[in-house]
């Protein structure tokens, strides 16, 4: 049976058109204590959901879908290490990553927990060496700079991990991150560099990738041009990957490379060894505090029934606005600057797994599957688009996310940080009624005609949903559980759109087709093969090129 035509959803779809009129200003006015009724807890972070347009009916109809789309059972399949990526056969463990030390699985005639552990072992090690300063660079001084060079699931976890976490940095080693093809983004990291005491981490999972490799081969040569001697690349440059043969061919002895494993997948590894940026940035420790905290939400993920489940009430708000009432974008909002990589991270996260219009079966769906994922960080996000979520056509869920405390305590700074938070989901939520204007326009002494001309652009029509999340602080830990708890979240969607959350086809294509159009546009001659669109632009650059 196709997902709408299921009971549970033909349930929710009618439960819809009867709240549809419903305010949630209404839903508060109603009920005094609906803030400590839809909200929970784990361990130090909040779920306010109160702020969404749902009854306790709607919670009940939406955790039935998630029930009888087996989310429970697909769950087990993940962590119990079936294959549940069948379209790549390979299980989906990054969950194995996170567990204790004592964790032990067995996969393909592997032992899980003691790969792990030995990988560990090593970054551990490694990391001590680098902030103890006992690995030298070639000119006998200690490692000052880290460069991680990667893309994608090799790149934005570990970029926006460390900008997340920077006042728990260790402070003897600098990270900068380099993904990009644009030259712009290698020279510009390159320039303030010695590379007498620069370390490359080249992350890659297949050790094939064309930007990545690109971009190790200049720094290698730019390494080269101060180094001179090729014997100094092994103090300076070590890999993380899946593929021992490419890292060998590049030149990186295989003692410095970090393994992990094709369960990983690459938006989900920056619990592996790709998490060796971090833990060089913050420490060894501290890293372990990110994956102890990833492990808690793991924890809750699996114990909480889905009604006091916090992935798994985010992923059916997520659904009852993305196909119930046609909401196609989704904003988070942080408000912590040092979470201004959060989105962006998130974007990957949840558009690469589940922008699929394929389910399980090969068929088509008939339905959305998740929302277009964007944000900036608040207060600078109130002052720029802000304006299309309150008063826009438009109707786009947000979630907020806010730490009671601040890492750098100033003055009135935090007061006012949090207070712009509170009030922007009280605004959505609330918005401002005619009469609530008309008295505000009539008190600041407006002509009647005037205000019959601006009431209508003063006016909020409000019942725009928000989740807050809030922690005490943002500590790696904290942080470990919220990245766990948003992995949930598109994990328990993808299972009841029906499709594998874990592939990334669709990213194919356009590798495919540039590998062609590089040798043409470095060719002899004019292109001719493709449409006129794509011939006149190759042959443009071409031109230009010389
Ligand atoms: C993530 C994707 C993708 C991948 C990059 C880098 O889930 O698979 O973003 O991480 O394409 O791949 P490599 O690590 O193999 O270089």
């Amino acid at each position: 049976m196709s997902l709408q035509n299921s009971p549970a959803w033909k349930a929710l779809a009618s439960h819809k058109q009867e709240i549809e009129g419903l305010h949630m200003r209404e839903l508060f006015a109603a009920d005094a204590e609906r803030f400590e009724r839809f909200s929970v807890r784990t361990g130090d972070m909040l779920l306010d959901y109160s702020k969404n347009r749902a009854t306790e009916k709607t919670i009940e109809l939406l955790t039935a879908l998630a029930k009888d789309a087996g989310v429970a059972e697909y769950r087990e399949k993940m962590f119990a290490g079936d294959k549940i990526n069948f379209t790549e056969q390979r299980a989906v463990l990054h969950t194995a990553l996170r567990q204790p030390e004592s964790f032990r699985m067995q996969l393909d005639g592997q032992t899980v927990g003691c790969d792990i552990r030995e990988v560990l072992a090593q970054m551990k090690h490694f990391c001590e060496r680098i902030l103890s300063g006992e690995w030298k660079g070639y000119s006998g001084k200690a490692i000052t700079d880290v460069v991680n060079i990667g893309i994608g699931g090799s790149d934005l976890g570990p970029y926006m991990v460390t900008e997340a976490l920077r006042p728990f940095a260790h402070g003897k080693v600098n990270v900068h991150f380099v993904s990009n093809i644009d030259g712009t983004h290698i020279v510009e990291a390159l320039r303030p560099l010695n590379a007498d005491t620069t370390l490359f981490i080249i992350a890659s999972k297949t050790f094939t990738t064309q930007e990545t490799l690109t971009n190790a081969h200049t720094a290698r040569r730019w390494f080269l041009d101060k180094a001179v001697d090729e014997s100094f690349i092994a103090r300076h440059f070590v890999a993380v990957s899946t593929n021992r043969e490419k890292v060998e061919d590049f030149g990186i002895d295989s003692r410095n490379m970090f393994r992990f494993w094709d369960w990983v997948g690459g938006r989900y590894s920056l619990w592996s060894s790709i998490g060796l940026s971090i833990a060089l940035y913050i420490g060894f420790e501290k890293f372990a505090g990110l994956l102890a905290g990833a492990h808690a939400m793991d924890e809750h993920f699996l114990s909480a029934p889905y009604e006091k489940s916090i992935p798994v009430l985010l992923a059916l708000f997520g659904i009852w606005y993305n196909n119930f009432f046609d909401a196609h974008s989704h904003a988070v909002i942080p408000y912590d600057q040092y979470l201004h990589r959060l989105p962006a991270y998130l974007q990957q996260l949840d558009m690469e797994s589940n922008g699929k219009r394929i389910d399980r079966d090969g068929n088509r769906v008939g339905y959305a599957t998740g929302p277009v994922i964007w944000g900036e960080p608040g207060t600078n996000s109130q002052h720029a688009f802000f304006q299309l979520l309150h008063q826009g056509p438009n109707f786009i869920p947000a979630d907020f996310i806010v730490s009671l405390k601040s890492q750098n305590p100033a003055g009135e700074h935090h007061d006012i940080l949090l207070a712009n938070c509170f009030a922007q989901t009280e605004a959505l939520m609330c918005g401002k009624t005619a009469e609530e204007a008309e008295k505000e326009l009539r008190e600041a002494g407006m002509p009647e005609e005037r205000i019959a001309e601006l009431l209508p652009h003063k006016l909020f029509p409000g019942n725009r949903p928000t989740n807050t999340i809030v922690f005490s602080e943002i500590n790696p830990f904290n942080l470990g559980s919220l990245i766990a708890m948003y992995e949930h979240k598109v994990f328990v969607q993808g299972v009841i759109w029906g499709i594998n959350s874990f592939d990334q086809w669709g990213v194919e294509l356009g590798k495919q087709l540039a590998k062609a159009i590089l040798p043409e546009i470095q060719g002899g001659q004019d292109a001719v093969s493709h449409d006129s669109s794509t011939n006149g632009l190759v042959n443009l650059y071409r031109s230009a090129r010389g």
